[in-house]
């Protein structure tokens, strides 16, 4: 069933202690709606803590509130709370906790999102925090420097700097609300899409040196091995934003990411032009935006890469 704005924000408003899950390998847009949700929250005199069932990643220390990101769980709450996670597997371990729970909400901007919490509220807008946004404003939150710079770090995260055809006006009219508060939005775009360690710098070398093309140069798969990431020192996280490299490139519709995540076991990240992602990742059980897409997928390597140029030979478009 399919949950308003401001009926999410009446039912949250029935209770005054939550659980707010982020989803692992957190971004800045998952990590901002569920900071600036328990900071907005709190303005309500109510309680609220965030859980990560991961590392949150060193560019998010220009942020005091990272602080507040707990990765272990503890306390007990009225209500759980899960943002920007399409299915419920995203929110890693706490997925036995959220499903038994009974007072559970969600709310995400994925399409392809499950509906696997008691109240759901899904707007396809280019980022959740455009949707945080809305509900801290339905809920009467007053905004202040901090839960700006922390929605403001989700849309730019989730757009690109405002450079991604998912930008609508309503993300420009969120961002100018925002801009009231004196967010600092080079400190922003510095830290999400500039800064790097050198470990990244040098896995990112090793990984392009063997990209590969297919379908006429129209598919471009770059692995991440874990021999490279053993090799840089870098983190599995650290690959963030290669794929967006890849998609640069003269010629390329469909671009894949493949992290390996264990042997035999591929983390796929697919961008698309014009193609359906959504649909891409759809034939491995995964899903996401029409134009950004993940799934996980089994296999010997070379093989994993023969099903995906098949696949992506049938769903591509120029
Ligand atoms: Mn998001």
């Amino acid at each position: 069933m399919k949950t308003s704005i401001k009926d999410f924000a009446q039912k949250l408003n029935n209770y005054s202690s939550f659980a707010i899950f982020c989803h692992y390998r957190p971004d800045g847009d998952t990590l901002g709606s569920g900071l600036a949700l328990k900071l907005g929250l709190e303005k309500l005199g109510k309680c609220a803590e965030v859980f990560c069932d991961d590392e949150v990643p060193n560019r998010f220390d220009f942020l005091e509130e990272v602080k507040f990101v707990n990765r272990e769980f503890f306390g007990e709450y009225d209500a759980f709370i899960a943002v920007d996670s399409a299915e419920i597997g995203r929110i890693g371990a706490y997925q036995e906790i959220f499903d038994r729970k009974k007072e559970t909400f969600l709310l995400d901007h994925h399409i392809s999102n499950t509906k696997y919490a008691k109240t759901n509220t899904v707007i396809d807008n280019a980022a959740n925090c455009e949707n945080i946004y809305a509900l801290l404003k339905e809920l009467g939150v007053e905004l202040d420097k901090k839960i700006a710079t922390l929605l403001m770090m989700g849309i730019m995260t989730d757009t690109g700097n405002f450079a991604h055809s998912n930008v609508t006006e309503n993300t420009f009219s969120v961002a100018k609300e925002l801009m009231k508060y004196e967010v600092e939005i080079n400190a922003i775009n510095f830290n999400m899409f500039k800064r790097q360690s050198k470990e990244r710098a040098y896995l990112f070398g090793l990984t392009m040196e063997k990209i590969r093309f297919f379908l006429d140069g129209k598919l471009a798969i770059i692995t991440v091995s874990k021999e490279n990431i053993e090799k840089s020192g870098a983190k599995s996280s650290d690959t963030e934003g290669f794929i967006d490299f890849v998609m640069g490139i003269d010629g390329v519709e469909v671009g894949i990411c493949l992290l390996e995540m264990k042997t035999e076991n591929y983390k796929a990240s697919f961008r698309t032009k014009k193609s359906d992602a959504n649909a891409i990742a759809g034939v491995y059980g995964g899903g996401g935006h029409v134009k950004a897409s993940g799934a996980i997928i089994n296999g010997m390597y070379e093989d994993v890469i023969d099903r995906l140029t098949y696949t992506v030979s049938q769903y591509i478009e120029d």
